[in-house]
């Protein structure tokens, strides 16, 4: 019988969104900078994407984290962030949960934990209390009031911007942001990205709608689709950065002040930024909770060992 192969994980949860931390059995990406090797997972290796947070053993709900060796030798690990359909620039929420993860295997301590990303650098923090706080790449807006055309909708502003990955971000829509309107949010958004896409703008990949908050002490609430179907259920960290760009270029947020993102479901981070010439650099402040230390196992008789897809 031929052997298994075998893939070590450790899953976590942020504000309700999974993040599996891969520490051992994944694809050698080689060396150079962190986002030659996320071409390169996308190139060679969609099949493990699939196959680690793919159904039948995840669901495209979930983001990996595979764990590399920096480029940047400052930084104590490098993290290339992927999804069912391939890798992502950047992640908030998983890098609060790659270092949660971290942390509970015994590889950092509390206190500064440096990560090379596809994006560029991370410096994260642990905190004695389990909270992890992290600088992102720099943010900016691209495009303010972005005029989209919906059929049955109408025109629909929309700002475009650089958070760690491409957001499409809207404040004027009729959308209900509960949890029992989640088939119509994700088609309206689905649309949204579609235009967005048809008007010049394939790199977009990201759309958030914002509303009021629920949550006591919360500053707004959103609905995140990610580049798959699904939905984001933190507040997202690099949503809540090209959030906190548009904010300050508007003015609406000053350096420093805190803007508590609420999600969908109803979780928190809390973020503020600072400037950086035309840039702003967010600090974004979330928690999560290890939920699986595992061992995945790919029978090479099973069919779907690879993933449905
Ligand atoms: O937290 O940045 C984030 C994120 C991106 C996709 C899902 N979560």
């Amino acid at each position: 019988m031929a052997a298994f192969t075998q893939i070590k994980v450790l899953d976590t949860h942020t504000g309700g969104e999974p993040t599996r931390l891969v520490l051992d059995g994944g694809p050698d990406l080689g060396s150079g900078p962190l986002a030659e090797r996320a071409r390169r997972l996308q190139e060679k290796h969609r099949a493990f994407c699939q196959a680690v947070i793919g159904e039948p053993r995840g669901s495209d709900v979930f983001v990996g984290a595979l764990l590399v060796e920096p480029h940047d030798q400052t930084c104590h690990f490098g993290v290339v962030f992927f999804n069912v359909s391939g890798p992502l620039s950047m992640c908030g929420h998983g890098v609060i949960g790659t270092v949660v993860a971290l942390a509970h295997a015994g590889l950092v301590e509390p206190g500064l934990v440096r990560l090379d990303t596809p994006a560029g650098y991370i410096a994260a923090i642990l905190g004695p209390n389990g909270e992890v706080t992290f600088d992102n790449v720099p943010a900016y807006r691209k495009e303010k009031d972005f005029t989209l055309y919906l059929p049955g909708v109408g025109d629909v502003q929309a700002d475009l911007a650089w958070g760690g990955n491409w957001f499409c971000l809207i404040e004027k829509h009729d959308q209900r942001l509960e949890t029992d309107n989640l088939t119509q949010l994700t088609s309206y958004c689905a649309r949204i990205r579609q235009a967005v896409r048809d008007t010049g703008f394939p790199e977009i990949d990201h759309v958030a709608l914002f509303g009021p908050a629920v949550r006591a002490g919360a500053s707004s609430r959103n609905f995140v689709l990610c580049p798959s179907q699904a939905y984001d259920r933190s507040p997202c960290g690099t949503g809540t950065s090209a959030k906190l760009a548009c904010l300050a270029a508007d003015n609406k947020l000053a350096p420093g002040t805190e803007w508590v993102q609420e999600s969908i479901v109803g979780s928190t981070f809390r973020a503020k930024y600072r400037r950086q010439g035309d840039k702003v650099v967010p600090t974004i402040t979330g928690t999560a909770h290890v939920t699986a230390d595992a061992t995945l196992l790919l029978d090479p008789a099973d069919p779907f060992a690879w993933g449905l897809r």
